[in-house]
């Protein structure tokens, strides 16, 4: 044994050498890091105590930890006792789950519900969601293979659309100028449009902006889809999350459905429920009738059977869980609403702050936003970094969850140096 073992260990080091002169991958190149997820790596490198971080948009508890809401607890705890199986999932989810889901979408009164006529599954979370909605509209949109996003949009949609097989255009929606809604611009995009165009919509809590239409806004926007003969795809990842209310953060989506839109609609679990890593999510489509609801389910199945084969299970029921035990959907609706509640008082805060700061610029943006992100309107992303040890995507997006009693006076004091160039 050990005469064999003897050479072969003294050959390895020359073979380990030419391989990698010769690996079939040498041409591939680095990949830039992600802009959102490659934040918290700089993060978490650095050892400053006084370091935030405030890129990824995950909620923090008031003493900047993840925070594992009492009614998953629960959930959990039930779903230990109940000691269920580990069985694969059907291809579209559990029933269960994704039923409760487009409940808590559309509305428990809602039309496409009530005739069995929403074809509904359920997705590795919110971003897988739009990714079987972006294969299924590649594969079946009977138009243009193009869809239009907000100018700016999360930054995930691009890549996502584009592998989808689709091109991305975008569409205006942020005013620098007054950090609000460019709604004439919007709606001028939105017109100029090719009839029959797959537009994406942010449903709440636009991310990275904070900019919502009002509702009266989103009746208009349904108008102009409607004589475009638009189709409205929204994003909802946050629903509740905005307002801390499930019907008012809906209020677009449901407003459409009720103008007779057939919408495409992706949900995520991950902010609402907290259930990030549990990828919770769910891709539903209106379909004009049980007939065609079937139809479509069925390709749906079909385009996901070769991407992941079935969803995950525990999350599912979690979430499950929840939406179907009254009183655990009780307890739930009031955390979702203390943490919109505990996002909105940072807001106020900071606004408050910046204020008796003297910082100049005009901060009123801050408080009229809504949702986890607010963007600053003079970014020093860097200098905040390097010498102030706060972290956030460099379009100056902040992620309000991160800001707490403990650190919101640093942060604004930071902010107000770097935009008076005192940093
Ligand atoms: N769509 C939007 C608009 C989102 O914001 C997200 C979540 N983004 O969170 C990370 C960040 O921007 O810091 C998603 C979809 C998808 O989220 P998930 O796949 O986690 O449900």
């Amino acid at each position: 044994m050990q005469a064999i073992a003897r050479p072969l260990a003294r050959a390895a080091p020359k073979q380990i050498r030419c391989a990698a002169a010769l690996s079939t991958w040498s041409a591939v190149p680095a990949g830039p890091p992600d802009p959102i997820l490659g934040v918290s790596e700089a993060f978490k490198a650095d050892q400053d105590s006084k370091k935030i971080n405030l890129g990824v948009g995950a909620y923090r508890d008031g003493n900047g930890k993840p925070y594992v809401l009492s009614s998953v607890k629960k959930a959990e705890e039930y779903l230990s006792a109940a000691n269920p199986d580990k069985e694969y999932l059907p291809i579209s989810g559990l029933p269960e789950f994704t039923k409760a889901a487009a409940k808590l979408a559309y509305g428990g009164d809602s039309a496409p519900l009530s005739a069995n006529s929403v074809a509904v599954v359920q997705s590795i979370s919110g971003t897988g969601a739009l990714r079987i909605g972006g294969a299924f509209f590649q594969r079946f949109f009977p138009h243009a293979k193009t869809i239009y996003i907000p100018n700016p949009s999360w930054g995930n949609h691009t890549s996502v659309f584009r592998d989808s097989g689709l091109e991305v255009k975008q569409y205006r929606y942020f005013d620098k100028k007054t950090v609000g809604l460019d709604f004439e611009g919007m709606k001028a995009d939105l017109k100029s449009m090719p009839a029959n165009s797959l537009v994406l919509l942010h449903a709440c809590a636009h991310n990275p902006t904070g900019v919502d239409p009002t509702p009266e806004q989103w009746v208009e926007l349904s108008d102009i889809v409607a004589e475009k003969s638009l189709f409205p795809f929204f994003d909802m990842a946050y629903q509740g999350f905005a307002s801390g209310d499930f019907t008012r953060d809906a209020f677009g989506v449901r407003h459409f459905v009720s103008a007779g839109h057939q919408v495409a609609l992706s949900q995520s679990f991950a902010k609402n429920m907290g259930l990030y890593g549990e990828r919770v999510g769910a891709f539903s489509l209106v379909a004009a009738d049980e007939e065609e609801k079937k139809r479509l389910e069925s390709q749906l199945k079909i385009v996901i059977r070769p991407m992941y084969s079935n969803p995950p299970l525990h999350g599912a029921r979690i979430a499950s869980t929840i939406l179907n035990n009254a009183e655990l959907y009780k307890e739930w609706e009031g955390e979702v609403k203390g943490m919109a509640d505990r996002i909105i008082s940072m807001r106020e805060r900071l606004y408050d702050n910046l204020v008796s700061l003297n910082t100049p610029g005009q901060w009123g943006h801050i408080k009229s936003q809504i949702g986890i992100f607010t963007g600053l309107t003079t970014p020093q992303t860097k200098v905040l970094a390097e010498k102030a040890h706060i972290y956030m995507t460099a379009d100056g997006r902040i992620s309000m969850a991160g800001l707490n009693s403990h650190n919101i006076d640093y942060f604004s004091e930071s902010v107000s140096k770097a935009v008076k160039g005192e940093l």
